[in-house]
């Protein structure tokens, strides 16, 4: 922690050549949100879109299943004190502990944490987005998070951004973040939402409309005269979920709704007035009139395939899952409890409530909603992503489950050929109680008593239990504790003249690093295992894939559109680097599992859809040129040769700063080699 007057403690402006100090605020007229934020932290760079900036990190945010792997290369760099303002590690993902290795690793994050000054909450304090909104999320703060939903805090005008966890280490360590300037895009609010219509909608609305890569290399900022009708809780389900368009991130400005939720926080103290300018310029616009929207659902099995719920009312839903960072706050659990009061779940359908946090579960309880619920058929559960990544309440064979989750990627819920739906609390509490999806209008003419619940903040969420949160200042560990499955995390050799092999595996548009490195129960208990996990990267593609790779000993991945769309987790480009993988050709790529691919010397290279096309699994791959002087100086077009047959043109689209990352194998080794000296230093990239 950094904090005032300890010696011990270093300021990163302090490290001159290391990151520089923070320009003073450029006098510019005509700024969005964004631009002012990402001004007021830049240290290297111009806000020019497409341009790479350098910007500071006050709040650092990381969780279970990336963690290990954060705090194992923060040890790596010879890093010893947290730099910035706050960090906290979360235990949300696994909190079941199926397996021992699950239960060292929580224990391992809470020493780490301890030791090098972050906060600690405890398996089962809730979900690292949701216990961040309630307890740290303030207004004109930066922050980096090594989980690709970071970005909630948006709601409450926090600039907050999704990166791997070597990313996240290094910010952690008071290392600048480095990323191209992104376009900010106006999203421009009109209107109210009409009865049975919520945040959800209007997300689902945008993913609709611009589908799961529309908003790649894209902040979203939402303006107009709607925003003022969302209250802080519904913004966030709507900045939570813009990781699914793909955008970088998403923020709302603030006003009285933001400042009367931090006082009902008992954080008013931390509110800010943050507003665009009038006359600010951005890149696009969209407007969604909110008093068009109607409950909308996204069907199996991408967040974009979006339809009115009314078209597919009638089908049969045998599970009902309201809960994770999205929709599992408070707020959004009590609309399905008003919506059940007096009522049973159907006969056929399990319904399950996984909060969101400990403090919601608390609140809920308190004030008799728990037993309420309980009575009218629903399961509780602790407050964890659990289910969201195929953790427990694994749909049945050939069912279909309606959850108010942000992904339903295949098989993401823990078996293959799942039917999972997304959509609101309101949407899936209908569908509980008639045990089919009905569109909740529908339901409440039907039934005659069904009013719509609203939304409603708690009046006050002081009260709740902060027993699970544990300061830096109260830490119960100053040294590691490394149980027998936490091990190093393995480099790459420099990269050198050559890289030729067979195209390994050819995928499709839209592969998801879900794809990559699986993370239900079986996989998740080696994240901090590389060797192990290694084992299961892409099995969901090819189960031949692991085996094929390591007897190649090096060769290529090929797919198309935003290749490594969905989670942060950098596993998805460690584990093929272990395996081999020297070269990702794609028709193009999403921007953290990009970023992962370089920090772990992977070269991602665009190919077009031509290329795509011919190119077939099997075939022999060669890049022509000297690949490592050739990425050194700069080159950005390369040849590559097929088969000895025929040869197409592949493109290099990366920083000075990505290039010398390859050259040297990774990031890590970079920044190590760079640093060796430098024990304790914030470490730079450059
Ligand atoms: C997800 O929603 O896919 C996860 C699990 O939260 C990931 C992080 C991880 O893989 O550990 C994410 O979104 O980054
Ligand atoms: Fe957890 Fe799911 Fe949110 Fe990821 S998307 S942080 S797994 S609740």
């Amino acid at each position: 922690m950094r904090q005032s007057g300890s010696d011990t403690v270093k300021n990163p402006h302090e490290y001159a050549g290391f990151i520089r100090a923070r320009r003073p605020l450029t006098n510019v007229m005509g700024q969005t949100l964004t631009e002012k934020i990402l001004d007021d932290h830049l240290v290297e760079g111009e806000l020019t879109p497409g341009e790479e900036i350098g910007i500071e990190i006050d709040q650092v945010l990381t969780q279970d299943t990336t963690g290990t792997l954060v705090w194992l290369q923060f040890e790596a760099l010879d890093l010893d004190e947290v730099q910035t303002e706050l960090a906290a590690q979360y235990c949300d993902h696994q909190t079941y502990q199926f397996d021992f290795k699950n239960t060292d690793d929580h224990r391992f994050l809470r020493s780490a944490a301890g030791k090098f000054g972050a906060h600690f909450s405890r398996p089962g304090n809730g979900i690292c987005h949701n216990v961040h909104k309630e307890n740290f999320a303030a207004p004109g703060k930066t922050m980096l998070g090594s989980d690709s939903h970071t970005p909630t805090p948006g709601g409450l005008g926090e600039l907050a951004i999704g990166a791997g966890g070597l990313d996240v280490a290094v910010a952690m360590g008071g290392g600048a973040y480095y990323i191209d300037m992104p376009e900010v895009v106006n999203v421009r609010l009109e209107g109210e939402l009409p009865a049975w219509a919520t945040a959800k909608d209007v997300i689902l609305e945008l993913l609709r409309r611009l589908s799961v890569k529309g908003g790649v290399g894209k902040v979203l900022e939402y303006t107009g005269p709607g925003v003022e009708s969302l209250s802080v809780p519904e913004r966030t389900t709507i900045t939570n979920m813009g990781t699914e368009l793909g955008a970088t991130t998403s923020i709302f400005p603030t006003d009285e709704q933001t400042e009367d939720y931090l006082s009902r926080l008992g954080r008013e103290d931390e509110h800010v007035e943050l507003q665009p300018d009038d006359d600010a310029e951005y890149a696009d616009e969209v407007v969604v009139d909110l008093s068009d929207l109607e409950p909308l659902i996204a069907q199996p099995s991408m967040p974009d395939n979006v339809v009115p719920v009314s078209e597919v009312e009638g089908v049969d839903v045998d599970q009902v899952i309201i809960g994770s960072c999205t929709n599992g706050a408070y707020e959004d659990i009590l609309p399905a409890a008003k919506m059940l009061e007096g009522r049973n779940t159907a006969k056929t359908t399990s319904m399950i409530v996984a909060p969101g946090s400990k403090q919601a579960s608390e609140m809920l309880a308190r004030e008799g909603w728990t037993a309420e619920m309980m009575a009218a058929g629903v399961n509780f559960s602790e407050a964890t992503c659990g289910a969201c990544i195929g953790n427990g309440h694994v749909p049945a064979s050939d069912s279909v489950s309606l959850r108010t989750f942000n992904r339903n990627f295949e098989g993401r819920s823990g078996i293959q050929d799942d039917s999972v739906y997304l959509c609101s609390p309101e949407v899936a509490t209908a569908a509980a109680i008639a045990g089919e999806i009905v569109d909740p209008r529908d339901l409440a003419e039907e039934l005659g008593d069904l009013e719509d619940p609203g939304f409603e903040l708690g009046d006050s969420y002081v009260g709740a239990s902060q027993s699970d949160l544990i300061s830096p200042e109260d830490a119960v560990d100053d040294e590691l504790i490394k149980g027998p499955n936490i091990g190093d995390v393995p480099l790459r050799d420099p990269l050198g003249a050559d890289i030729q092999g067979p195209a390994l595996l050819k995928m499709p548009d839209n592969i998801t690093t879900d794809h990559i490195s699986p993370a239900n129960a079986d996989a998740l208990m080696y994240r901090s295992n590389i060797p192990k996990l290694s084992e299961f990267t892409l099995t969901r593609v090819d189960e031949t894939f692991p085996e094929r790779a390591k007897e190649a000993d090096g060769g290529f991945l090929v797919a198309g559109e935003n290749y490594g769309q969905g989670s942060s987790r950098e596993h998805a480009a460690l584990c093929p680097m272990y395996l081999g993988i020297e070269g990702v050709l794609a028709q193009s790529f999403a921007r953290i599992h990009k970023a992962n691919l370089f920090n772990f010397g992977i070269v991602p290279l665009e190919i077009d859809e031509e290329t795509y096309r011919r190119i077939e699994q099997g075939d022999d791959v060669e890049i022509v040129d000297d690949v490592s002087e050739a990425i050194a100086s700069g080159q950005e077009a390369f040849t590559i040769r097929v088969n000895d047959d025929w040869e197409a043109t592949a493109m290099l689209d990366a920083s000075e700063r990505e290039r010398r990352f390859l050259g040297d194998g990774g990031k890590l080794s970079h920044t190590k080699a760079k640093h060796s000296e430098g024990s304790g230093a914030a470490p730079a990239d450059d």
